[in-house]
């Protein structure tokens, strides 16, 4: 129903939004009085079926349906106080994102809107106000709330928005506009319906369970545009979120203008992009990189402030310093053994060992860094990093040692302690708060610094406990640099699945602590590392709609959250992000397919992730519509079928259309997704060099060991089996675990796929060289082998035979035909 830039909407089925609307509508009881529904009766479907409540995201906190209805059309207005620019900015904000969902902007009048309520509130029902008077949203001061707080009270007369601070004035406007796009279909639909939106009559009284509901952005390994910054912050305030921690320095770069240190970006912002040897070296064009200038900070700052948005700077010490000590080599740990004369803005990933050194030097350029890191975010908070610290150079180097004992310090752990400490003395002193990664919870931290508990949620309670303030955004369920399903339309990133499910069902509440403890927990949030996420866009599709269970975990009251009903929300809010043209993983409710396949004909079983809603397909060639034909049961099909699918819900389509075509090819032709892996060191989705990224489904493997199991192939008949294989950099840093990979078995200069039968360490029954591809770096075609004639059913592993670790192999494909 939202007016947006996505041509694809337009191919809804037409009839799908007036059904949804009307099977809402009703359901709701939110149909017009003449639909015959008593008031009463209307509110008792409102509170007894929760799961048909309106769309809203995060759930409101309480909701109480009230006789009568609202009509929302094109007479309806705005009303502000004239001296309140937040109403303003509420107002301004509601209008627009209504103009962009019902093609209508309500007109905003700036008055004493306060006395124009009253007199209303006063008007006996019989003495009815004009109809222009009925029509009114009103926002409005309320005493005594809490800051986020606010009421929405829609009656007969009109909708009141009240609230104590800004934030509860534009957070009842997102509510509102959720409310008043209600539905999923087509701007055409939307534009026939309009203006006929009816609210049914209720209160609204919400507020957010915790005060911190945030996104952390890495904004360090790949650099994203100002532009997109900004949309993000717009689309975390549709969701209520309300803390965009921004991760700005890494290893791989440095991505903030810091005046006083120019070379922290002229140098640190920018890395080459990793090869591996004999492929063709990049020129300094190739170079990768970007950072934000302060004064775009400070816009970005100042627009999120806007959305009630605090963004929290994020300045990584004392480890993945690597990009800063390639900038200032005096800043790092110079007679560490090996000296290390490679410094250079690092295209690796995984954890460096490039720590900032501990001389007074290194701690005055670190202070004027946060200097001016804090002239720019005016944020209470800093955050420090201090994850992942490994401690060999600081170890190893003698003048790190001498620093240690003239200090007094035990050991590099401790030395890590007082580095935090000297850190936080200098924001407190600034009136800021430190905030880090659950390493920097050591005897002797300030009691005011905050604990951000990644490695599970055992750095929270012990920070509890303590005293210290908390936030959870635990690995796994909050990390989304993994990928929320196992089908092939997911992004590069991480091979753990993290689903919609697993994020919604993390337990913020620890039972084992008290309540003065509870108090310490300040919220939670989702962590977005993008390693291996190269685009905006594909930023999005991690973080939507899995930051709306960090929403709605954050805002609802645990009595408030629903599974099965937050998926009945989710169609709506698919339905928002299409038409503001915000890319998002429909994972969740995407159709999955199972084929096993004889002869003439195969065989399809359908699901999606959720297991909700109904599948419908066709067979012509159509997009499927809410009257396509069920899917019920596994389906025998004919060779040479194309068949398209998507989930539905009450008529509603809740994902994109699947579409695959089936002949003998590609029923012989297996990717890496269909394939098992033979093991589960650091499993990947990686995607060849940038370039290719349009390519398919990207790349499934282990990185520790290239090696992929097809179960049951059937080699009862003289088999060819064709591969595509592609070498990428191994541009990993694992420390000692490089020592513990199997490389250097290869038969040949290039090494080989082998093929093992019922087994990995069985012998090799073909092999196929890498010659033919390993001067390439897109995907190769092999040239064929021939497989063993054997009775029966018989599991095939595929593993790389390499002389290095570098070129890394991966394979893309297998065919078994004849
Ligand atoms: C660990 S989580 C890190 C990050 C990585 C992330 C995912 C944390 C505090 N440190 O540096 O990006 O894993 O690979």
């Amino acid at each position: 129903m939202c007016y947006g830039s996505k041509i694809e909407r337009l191919s809804r089925a037409a009839g799908t939004t007036a059904a949804l609307a009307l099977g809402v509508a009703l359901a709701l009881g939110l149909g017009r009085p003449a639909s015959g529904a008593t008031a009463a009766h209307a509110a008792t479907a409102a509170t007894a079926n929760p799961a048909l409540q309106p769309g809203i995201i995060p759930q409101p906190n309480a909701i109480v349906p009230q006789p009568g209805w609202f009509t929302y059309d094109s007479r309806t207005v705005i009303r502000v106080p004239a001296d309140d620019p937040d109403a303003r900015s509420a107002a301004d904000y509601l209008a627009d994102l209504l103009t962009r969902c019902l093609g209508h902007a309500p007109a905003i009048e700036s008055g004493d809107a306060n006395a124009a309520q009253s007199r209303l509130a006063r008007a006996k029902p019989a003495n009815i106000p004009p109809a222009h008077a009925q029509s009114a949203i009103t926002f409005r001061r309320r005493a005594g709330l809490g800051p986020e707080a606010y009421r929405l009270e829609i009656t007969a007369r009109g909708i009141v928005i009240s609230a104590t601070g800004g934030a509860g004035l534009f957070y009842g406007a997102v509510t509102l506009w959720q409310m008043l796009t209600p539905g999923s279909g087509s701007p055409a639909a939307a534009a026939q319906t309009f203006p006929a939106q009816t609210l049914h009559a209720q209160t609204i009284r919400d507020a957010p369970a915790y005060p911190w509901r945030g996104l952390m952005l890495d904004s360090a390994r790949h650099f994203q545009s100002v532009t997109f910054i900004r949309s993000m912050i717009d689309t975390m305030a549709m969701h209520k979120l309300n803390v965009l921690h921004w991760h700005l320095t890494d290893d791989q770069g440095w991505r903030l203008e810091i005046r006083k240190y120019p070379r922290l970006t002229s140098v640190g912002a920018w890395r080459m992009p990793a090869t591996w040897p004999g492929e063709t070296a990049p020129d300094a064009t190739a170079a990768y990189g970007g950072f934000y200038t302060q004064d775009q900070v400070r816009g970005i700052v100042a627009y999120a402030a806007t959305r009630h948005i605090d963004i929290v700077p994020e300045i990584e010490m004392p480890g993945h310093a690597q990009a800063a000590v390639a900038a200032y080599p005096q800043l790092g740990v110079t007679d560490a053994q090996p000296h290390r004369a490679d410094l250079a803005v690092s295209a690796k990933w995984g954890v460096h060992t490039h720590l900032f050194n501990v001389e007074p030097s290194t701690f005055t350029f670190l202070e004027d860094v946060l200097a001016e890191v804090m002239d720019m975010f005016p944020s209470a908070y800093v955050h420090v990093g201090g994850d992942e610290a490994v401690k060999d150079e600081w170890n190893a180097s003698p003048s790190v040692r001498a620093r240690t004992q003239a200090l007094g310090i035990q050991d590099a752990d401790a030395l890590q302690a007082y580095f935090t400490q000297e850190i936080g003395r200098y924001l407190s002193a600034h009136g800021r708060r430190l905030i880090g990664w659950d390493e920097i919870l050591r005897p002797g931290l300030a009691p005011d610094a905050i604990i951000m508990s990644w490695r599970g949620t055992a750095g929270a309670r012990a920070a509890a406990k303590r005293g210290n303030d908390t936030l959870l955004s635990p690995w796994p369920p909050l990390y989304f640099d993994n990928r929320q399903s196992a089908l092939p339309t997911e992004a590069p990133g991480r091979l753990n699945i993290v689903s919609l499910e697993d994020v919604y069902r993390f337990e913020l509440h620890d039972p084992t602590l008290s309540k003065p403890a509870l108090r310490h927990v300040l919220g939670i949030q989702g962590n977005l590392w993008t390693e291996h996420i190269q685009t905006d866009d594909r930023v999005q599709w991690m973080a939507w709609p899995r930051a709306a269970a960090v929403a709605e975990l954050g805002w609802s009251a645990a009595s408030r959250r629903d599974w099965p009903n937050f998926l009945q929300r989710l169609v709506p809010l698919f339905a928002r992000y299409d038409a503001l043209g915000i890319p998002y993983a429909d994972s969740v409710f995407a159709v999955a397919s199972q084929v096993s396949h004889g002869r003439d004909q195969f065989t399809l079983a359908l699901s999606n992730q959720a297991s909700m809603g109904e599948i419908r397909y066709t067979l012509d060639g159509q997009d499927p519509g809410p009257s396509s034909m069920l899917y019920a049961a596994p389906l025998t099909l004919p060779l040479d079928t194309e068949i398209r699918a998507a989930s539905f819900l009450e008529s509603a389509r809740a994902s994109r259309v699947w579409m695959q075509h089936f002949d003998a090819r590609s029923l012989a032709r297996r990717d890496s997704h269909d394939l098992e892996l033979c093991s589960k060191g650091i499993g990947l989705l990686l995607e060849p060099a940038a370039g290719s990224a349009s390519r398919g489904a990207p790349l499934a493997l282990d990185i520790m060991n290239p090696c992929w199991i097809d179960r049951g192939v059937d080699l009862d008949r003289a088999l060819t089996l064709t591969a595509a294989v592609v070498p990428l950099p191994f541009n990993y840093e694992i420390g000692t675990d490089a020592a513990k990979l199997r490389v250097g078995d290869a038969r040949s200069a290039d090494g080989e796929l082998e093929v093992h039968l019922d087994g990995c360490d069985t012998p090799v029954v073909a092999m196929l060289p890498l010659a033919a591809a390993a001067r390439l770096e897109s995907v190769t075609q092999l040239p064929p082998a021939t497989l063993p004639r054997v009775a029966g059913r018989h599991d095939l592993c595929f593993r790389f035979a390499r002389p290095r670790l570098d070129p890394l192999w991966a394979l893309d494909w297998i065919e078994i035909g004849e």
